[in-house]
């Protein structure tokens, strides 16, 4: 198996949490993602989308999306560290709550770090708390006392908000706004920590420094404000 990723990628990050927690040996391969320097194979592999991870298994066709490579992993490898409940309802509603973190609390995430508009930025902030105040009820009901959203180890639900926790730290520490709060969200911060003492977690969420290269690999990509242009 092969992935091809980009280190300070919270979608990467989520595939390599599957391989890893699985043991699923594989080959990483570290992808550019400034427009003009993108490799052939990311386009060949990804033409429509252009992104990272694509996983590529054997002469399979090659694997995108990090929520479809999850449950290919988890089919692929059921009996080692099963990541998705067993029940269809409950998968179901897994599925979804990926799908509303990855379409509505990511882009919040992603526009927060890059706006310069400074009521975007508070609108954002309140969106974000109501947010991961949402996630907090969620962790409740899902992990019935236990310390991860999938129970007693990580599963599904921990991979697709875990990946992001460097991107947490880093907002906390770069803008001075910390999504998840102990006063706020105190079953989400004592989930943070359950995550932090988990090995597999501390090995793979990338540095501060992989963060911040990425943010100004972001900035730099953005197109030119209006000033920029006068100027
Ligand atoms: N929905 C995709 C999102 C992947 C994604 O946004 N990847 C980013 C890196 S974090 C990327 O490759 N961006 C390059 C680009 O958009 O040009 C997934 O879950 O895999």
């Amino acid at each position: 198996m092969k992935l091809l990723g980009n280190s300070g990628s919270a979608f990467t990050t989520r595939v390599k949490f599957v391989l890893e927690l699985k043991s699923i040996e594989y080959e990483y391969i570290e992808e550019e993602l400034r427009k003009k320097l993108k490799s052939e194979r990311l386009l060949t592999s990804n033409p429509l989308f252009q992104r990272v991870p694509v996983l590529f298994h054997a002469n399979e066709h090659p694997l995108i999306e990090s929520l479809a490579i999850m449950e290919y992993l988890d089919e692929l490898r059921p009996d080692v560290h099963p990541i998705l409940p067993s029940n269809p309802s409950e998968r179901a509603q897994y599925r979804v709550l990926a799908y509303t973190f990855d379409n509505l609390y990511y882009p919040w995430m992603r526009e927060f770090v890059l706006t310069q508009d400074k009521e975007r930025i508070e609108e954002l902030k309140r969106l974000i708390i109501e947010g991961f105040g949402l996630l907090e009820e969620v962790f409740v009901k899902l992990s019935k006392g236990k310390p991860f959203f999938g129970g007693d180890d990580i599963g599904y639900l921990d991979i697709v908000f875990g990946s992001f926790l460097g991107w947490i730290i880093f907002d906390g520490t770069m803008f001075g706004f910390n999504m998840i709060e102990e006063a706020r969200n105190p079953r989400l911060a004592q989930w943070v920590k359950s995550m932090w003492s988990h090995e597999v977690v501390r090995a793979l969420i990338p540095s501060q420094e992989t963060h911040m290269e990425f943010y100004e690999m972001l900035i730099s990509e953005l197109p030119p404000t209006p000033e920029t242009v006068s100027a």
